[in-house]
């Protein structure tokens, strides 16, 4: 898809805030500083719509954003950080259960895992939610660029195993810095909006 229009509509910390509008919706999960903003950013053609940081706990926000008047894409803070209090990891996890439990217009969850490393605790227990719940998955393994070639097919394999992952869900490799993936990453969103 080539993306004219992409606008930032809020950034909520509760429901109330939710957008007004039954614009199908497609989630961003993933372990905080993983490229979830980075992701939305390459895919819309824009350098810095959805802030980005090298410093992980960036985004403690839902934002929405919305894309050609068509859906949404909504950035979901990240977990995993080690840096936070309890009472802050306490937050996220009622903000995210708010989010997946209220929202209709959510039609697929990309669930986005740094392809260098194995799945963390984090990432298996986002995996085994959205599974669990039945959210269709595109599972975005992202930093492909900074993986040997060699190594590439048997990480995938590994991530997978790990996973469990189910075969009925997208896979897609990504780099934000060679955009590798980028017209896969749309052919599964098209498919849900
Ligand atoms: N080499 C490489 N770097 C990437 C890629 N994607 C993201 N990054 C970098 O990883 C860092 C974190 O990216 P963000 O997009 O801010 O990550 P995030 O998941 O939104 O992080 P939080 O908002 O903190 O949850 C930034 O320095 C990005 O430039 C990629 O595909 N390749
Ligand atoms: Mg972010």
């Amino acid at each position: 898809m080539k993306v004219h229009s992409a606008d930032i509509i809020i950034s909520a910390v509760s429901k109330k805030q939710y957008p007004k509008s039954s614009l199908p919706e497609i989630a961003l999960a993933g372990r905080s500083n993983v490229g979830k903003s980075s992701f939305i950013n390459t895919l819309i053609d824009r350098k810095n719509l959805a802030r980005t940081s090298s410093k992980p706990g960036r985004t403690q926000t839902i934002n929405f954003y919305l894309i050609e008047e068509l859906f949404h894409f909504v950035d979901l803070p990240g977990y995993g950080y080690a840096k936070v209090s309890k009472k802050e990891r306490a937050k996220w996890g009622a903000m995210i259960d708010e989010y997946f439990a209220n929202r209709k217009q959510l039609q697929a969850v990309i669930s986005l895992i740094d392809m260098r490393h194995d799945p963390t605790e984090g990432d298996i227990q986002m995996y085994d939610f959205l599974k669990y719940y039945e959210f269709p998955v595109i599972l975005v393994a992202t930093k492909a660029d900074k993986l040997a070639k060699s190594k590439k097919n048997q990480q995938i394999e590994r991530i997978k195993d790990v996973l469990d992952f189910d075969e009925n869900d997208t896979f897609v490799v990504f780099s934000t810095v060679t955009k590798y993936g980028k017209e896969e990453a749309w052919q599964a969103i098209e498919t849900f909006i």
